[in-house]
């Protein structure tokens, strides 16, 4: 029989080889035809299948609500000072997407992983917050610059008014309503932040669909899909501040002295 060359990739989401490209089996006229969005689309390309349509909004909501955060957020300023240099649009965004990490925007596998791992265990808040603690590890998803126990973030209460109405079950999310209670004692500021919100709502949608398999959550934990709708989502504020700032024809940008404090090292010569 004929041999087969070994191949140099393997590709599992997408077939442009037709008349037409498919996401996931599905031609690109069935998506138009059947008037599917971008959590439809999310769907299919990460998650290899078609998703019941609250949890396609549920994505859709998180994209929209993380889009922006207004010009002072580490990803926004520096999009906007590379802007400022002169680059173009792709080195503003990526300038941008770099600062996204475990404290910025990027805390969102993080807070599942742990998450998952504490109500799993059933651990108390006080176990897993003090256990976090003796680690040195900051828990993430708890914890804002701006956001306090009297100044919640809408973003999150958006977040988990969709979900209560509409998810099957919100174990993983309430879970983490009872930590937030324990890290607010304790201060002000360690409020549940958009990245503990959409962290722990997508484990209560994995687990409560009933579209993914036990393993399969597993792995998705594991590979770290989450943190992808931070990134998507920022992008499109962040291409919005490379536009607005060539728009504003802004000049390039030059920290004020005065803002910087100077401390003299004194070198110790042997
Ligand atoms: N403490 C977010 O810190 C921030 C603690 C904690 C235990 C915690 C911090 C943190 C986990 C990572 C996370 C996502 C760095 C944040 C986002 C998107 C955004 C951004 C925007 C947007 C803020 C003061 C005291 C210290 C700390 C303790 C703080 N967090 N303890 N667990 N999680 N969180 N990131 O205000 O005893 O004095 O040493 O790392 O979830 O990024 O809008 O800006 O859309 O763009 O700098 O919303 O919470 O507080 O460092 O002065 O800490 O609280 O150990 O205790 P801060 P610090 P002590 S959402």
């Amino acid at each position: 029989g004929k041999v087969r060359a070994p191949t140099h990739i393997i590709s599992t989401i997408s077939d442009d080889r037709g008349e037409e490209p498919c996401y996931a089996g599905v031609p690109m006229s069935t998506i138009v035809e059947k008037g599917m969005g971008i959590g439809d689309v999310i769907s299919l390309l990460w998650f290899k299948r078609s998703l019941p349509r609250y949890c396609t909004q549920f994505i859709e909501i998180c994209v929209m609500l993380c889009a922006d955060h207004g010009p002072c957020v580490s990803g926004a300023h520096n999009t906007i000072v590379t802007a400022r240099a002169g680059k173009d649009l792709v080195s503003s965004l990526v300038s941008g997407l770099l600062t996204i990490g475990p404290r910025f925007g990027g805390a969102v596998d993080d807070a599942a992983r742990y998450f998952k791992d504490a109500y799993d265990r059933k651990l108390s808040p006080y176990e897993f917050v003090e256990g976090m603690k003796k680690k040195g590890i900051r828990v993430p998803g708890i914890g804002h610059r701006i956001k306090r126990g009297d100044n919640r973030d809408k973003r999150v209460e958006l977040l988990q008014l969709f979900a209560r109405t509409h998810f099957p079950s919100t174990k993983y999310m309430e879970y983490a309503v009872e930590v937030e209670t324990y890290t607010l004692s304790k201060a002000n500021n360690l409020v549940m932040n958009v990245d503990g919100a959409i962290g722990t709502l997508f484990l209560d949608l994995l687990a409560g669909s009933g579209m993914f398999t036990k393993q399969e959550i597993d792995e998705i934990v594991a590979i770290g899909y989450l943190n992808g709708l931070f990134v998507l989502a920022r992008s499109i504020g962040l291409i919005g501040h490379t536009f607005d700032q060539k728009r504003l024809k802004q000049p390039l940008y030059r920290h004020p002295w005065e803002d910087v404090l100077y401390t003299k090292q004194v070198m110790q010569w042997p």
